[in-house]
């Protein structure tokens, strides 16, 4: 197991989140490829996104139905400051994930979490666990809290 992936088990366990992460073997590194391999709809994929404050430097994850957009402007409201699309390499080097694997669970704490009202619309959600083609499933609620994030309006 990557130490990405251990870092997303140890959070869930620390949260009291019971999850089974899975190996696809395929690529999830999309919405639609994780969506496939999970055998659920698109709109069950929750989307890690990362931004930063353009001032701060600050990291913001927005978690996203992966049918949805993140809103740029009311996402700028909730941070207060104005954000911009994290580096990929910033996200790497701070949050220990690369684009495609990054997971709503296991980031420091320096990192500012929203989570889109939309998803506790869903029975069961899929997430990213740390890899490219690792993934888990979980109640949205459940997902939520463990994650730590604050729910509100995010999407267009
Ligand atoms: N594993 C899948 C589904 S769980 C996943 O991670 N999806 S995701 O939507 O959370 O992550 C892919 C997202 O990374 C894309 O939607 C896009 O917003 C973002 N992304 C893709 N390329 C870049 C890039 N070069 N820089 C910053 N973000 C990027």
């Amino acid at each position: 197991m990557s130490k990405s992936i251990d870092r997303v088990a140890a959070a869930a366990r620390e949260a009291g989140l019971s999850i089974e992460i899975v190996r696809m073997g395929e690529s999830t590194r999309t919405a639609e490829e994780a969506a496939r391999q999970c055998g659920c709809t698109v709109d069950q994929i929750v989307k890690s996104l990362v931004f930063a404050g353009e001032a701060s430097g600050r990291l913001y994850l927005f978690l996203v139905s992966g049918s949805r957009k993140l809103d740029l402007d009311k996402a700028n409201r909730l941070a207060g400051e104005r954000l911009v699309r994290a580096d990929p390499r910033k996200v790497r080097e701070e949050t220990g994930f690369a684009i495609g694997g990054v997971s709503p669970l296991g980031h420091p704490d320096g990192v500012v979490r929203f989570a889109d009202e939309t998803l506790l619309g869903f029975d069961e959600v899929w997430a990213a666990a740390g890899a490219h083609d690792a993934v888990f499933a979980a109640e949205p609620k459940a997902l939520v809290n463990a994650a730590r994030a604050t729910v509100a309006n995010l999407v267009v």
